[in-house]
């Protein structure tokens, strides 16, 4: 597969993944699901991670709250492990060759196969404005994304793997047409597929969007965390056991596996004979524990803007560099007459 393909060439695997800064904080999922990955991948892979600046666009964001959130976002996954010296670390809309490439991806898209995306189908839906052609088109902005940087593999969850194969496709269909030019990129295979749901209502994904008391924020205060924890909706019966019908312990125990590193079934005889209390109350000590530094550290980050706009214009430069280049390539095989400056 794809990172085999890597190891051929002799170089580490390239990985890309971005997060959308469309909420006042990552919440404990993005967390989970997402950036802790990214931050054990630095060591083995060359990774690259943005601010899905121009994906969040779609909500039409206050224009000031999106600045904002964006330098917030970045504060967030610096203090969440991400390394720029290790990582490149950029907003979206800094590398221009993004929506350059969308556009001649979008060329390549049938209506037909846009259509079928589940994310939009169901995002357009709870839209109370009507979904816009910025969400039709997400899923080939996200394509350029990953193919700019010839990435070999990218971190996703189970909702984005449709995405992943519109990627690859469109990949394909240009280089048969234009002549081999992408990579065709694999799902992250170390991705455990974790995912947390919503603390009142666990039988959907915690999400910023819907926030309120079933949501975790990364930036939450210990007592806000606790509170939250401790009425998070819990299902009929006594036992602390992992089951289809215990969505709401299963997720307690996800977040306490995660949170402590001790794997479920060893929690599950921990807690055997002790009633909910307890494990809520252990939940939530385990989770403010695990976000403390991340807060203590956040706060001196976004104290320094001007720093954290340094990391985004270094970043920026170096993702450049590649994204340059792939769209030299492009323009070149597409057909596109070179201007002359
Ligand atoms: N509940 C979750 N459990 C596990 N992983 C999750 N992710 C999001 N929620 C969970 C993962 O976080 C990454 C970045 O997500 P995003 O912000 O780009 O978009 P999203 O998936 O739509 O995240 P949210 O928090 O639900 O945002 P909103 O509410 O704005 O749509 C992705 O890798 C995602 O899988």
């Amino acid at each position: 597969m794809s990172e085999s393909r890597a190891a051929k060439l002799g170089r580490p695997s390239r990985v890309l993944s971005g997060i959308r800064p469309t909420g006042d904080s990552f919440q404990l999922g993005n967390y989970v699901g997402a950036v802790r990955h990214w931050a054990a991948m630095q060591d083995e892979s060359d990774c690259s991670f943005f601010l899905a600046d121009l994906h969040a666009l779609t909500e039409l964001p206050e224009p000031d709250k999106l600045r904002e959130r964006t330098r917030q976002s970045v504060a967030q996954l610096l203090a969440l492990g991400v390394d720029p010296e290790r990582s490149t670390v950029f907003a979206q809309s800094h590398v221009r060759e993004h929506a350059e490439l969308a556009w001649v991806l979008g060329c390549l898209t049938g209506f037909g196969e846009a259509s079928r995306m589940t994310q939009f189908k169901e995002k357009g839906s709870h839209s109370s404005s009507g979904a816009s052609v910025g969400l039709f088109t997400y899923p080939v902005l996200q394509a350029a994304d990953i193919l700019m940087y010839q990435a070999d593999s990218v971190p996703i969850g189970e909702d984005q793997r449709q995405h992943l194969e519109l990627t690859r496709d469109l990949a394909q269909r240009f280089n048969a047409r234009y002549g081999e030019t992408f990579v065709l990129p694999g799902a992250y295979a170390g991705r455990a597929g974790e995912r947390i749901k919503d603390l009142q209502d666990p039988t959907r994904k915690m999400s910023k969007s819907i926030g309120g008391s079933g949501t975790v924020w990364v930036l939450d205060d210990p007592q806000a965390i606790t509170k939250k924890v401790k009425s998070a909706v819990t299902d009929t019966g006594r036992e602390v056991v992992a089951a289809d019908d215990k969505p709401g312990i299963t997720n307690l125990l996800t977040i306490l596996s995660v949170a402590t590193g001790a794997p479920v079934p060893d929690l599950e005889r921990e807690y055997e004979g002790k009633g909910y209390g307890d494990f809520k109350a252990a939940v939530a000590e385990a989770v403010v524990e695990l976000f403390a530094p991340v807060r203590a550290r956040y706060d001196e980050l976004v104290a320094d803007p001007a720093e954290l706009d340094r990391v985004l214009a270094d970043g920026a430069a170096r993702a450049r560099e590649t994204a340059v280049a792939t769209m030299d390539a492009v323009r070149e095989r597409v057909g596109l007459l070179a201007p002359v400056l």
